[in-house]
């Protein structure tokens, strides 16, 4: 199992932050600025950082990046995304999400819970708890993956701060709309409509895999990312991972969910990964690793992306009915 947290490491798990590239130092050191922009897909993020995100980031206690799969480049991880929107093409996001500005930051809590509200992005992650680093593999439902180091915090620590009550029974999730900022909101050929919208079962929320990102590479998310805070569900094909999250809904009925909106037979609530159960134009047997050092290795896709503790969750489920 590939958590740990702070207290469960270490001497020797904890890696200086140097053995990431560090854009901020590196930028620093070049006397500001200088270089933002000058490597298209890994400095199209924002510039302006709040300082507390720069210290919880800080802060973090970084788990070895060792492991016994490789991970994946930052240049890939930040340069082949999927986001639309800012565009449907997997360099689309890093080139076009430069004038995205995801600070300050606020999400709107409401539905069955007892505490709803607007609230800053800040005091809702020290409130959570102390940011953990996660390793993580992520395996989009095109058949690619990678290998990420996220910083973060476990989504159920950051849910029960709105105390959610018994009829909180599935939990959604709402990208910001910034048609301004965001070209694929404005575009008439959009395959989905916006907000990009998720959802949980509340038990699949509140399980510790769970994750709210607000870093990846040992540095704040970049806009390409999810800036300034975006869902992780590593044992859930990528497009559960909802980015730029700006809303977050307490609801008795299962939420629509964007891909199933557009195409219910391909997409469904559930969406684990599952090798066995293939998409109707493609197999999900294998998948594209894209690991270190620019590798692309063929390995084979494992039920639940090869995190077996979420299986309890589904048990007695029939996960070809329920896909
Ligand atoms: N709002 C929003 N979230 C999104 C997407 C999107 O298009 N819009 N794409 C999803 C898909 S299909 C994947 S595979 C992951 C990709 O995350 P990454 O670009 O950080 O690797 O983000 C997911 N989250
Ligand atoms: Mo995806």
């Amino acid at each position: 199992m590939l958590i740990r947290h702070a207290s469960d490491l270490t001497e020797n798990d904890v890696t200086p932050k140097s053995a990431f590239v560090n854009r901020r130092q590196i930028i620093q050191a070049a006397g500001g600025i200088a270089l933002a922009g000058a490597v298209p897909g890994v400095f199209a993020e924002s510039q302006s950082v709040p300082s507390w995100l720069n210290q919880t980031v800080d802060q973090t206690v970084f788990r070895s990046v060792t492991t016994d799969e490789g991970i994946t480049d930052r240049a890939d991880a930040t340069s082949y995304n999927n986001f639309y929107e800012f565009g449907t093409g997997k360099g689309d996001p890093a080139r076009h999400s430069g004038d995205f500005n995801p600070y300050p930051w606020e999400i709107t809590v409401d539905g069955e819970c007892t505490k709803p509200g607007t609230f800053d992005l800040a005091p809702l992650i020290s409130g959570a708890s102390a940011s953990e680093e996660r390793i993580y593999r992520l395996r989009c439902v095109e058949a690619w993956s990678m290998v990420i180091p996220w910083i973060g915090v476990e989504l159920g620590k950051l849910l029960q701060q709105f105390e959610p009550t018994s009829d909180a029974r599935y939990v959604a999730f709402e990208t910001i709309e910034r048609p301004d900022e965001m070209r694929g909101q404005r575009s008439r050929f959009s395959f989905i409509d916006y907000p990009y919208v998720e959802g949980l079962r509340m038990d699949e929320a509140m399980h510790p895999l769970a994750f709210m990102a607000i870093g990846m590479y040992g540095e704040p998310l970049p806009n390409q990312n999810g800036a300034p805070i975006r869902l992780l569900l590593p044992w859930k094909y990528g497009f559960k991972s909802i980015k730029s999250v700006s809303r977050i809904s307490f609801v008795r009925e299962m939420p629509p969910t964007t891909w199933n909106l557009s195409a219910a037979n391909e997409y469904g609530f559930y969406a684990n990964v599952n090798p066995e159960v293939d998409h109707p134009r493609w197999s999900q047997a294998s998948e594209r690793r894209i690991g270190a050092n620019g590798d692309v290795d063929r390995i084979e896709t494992r039920m639940f992306n090869g995190y077996d503790e979420v299986a309890p969750l589904y048990a007695g489920m029939d996960l070809r009915k329920f896909f």
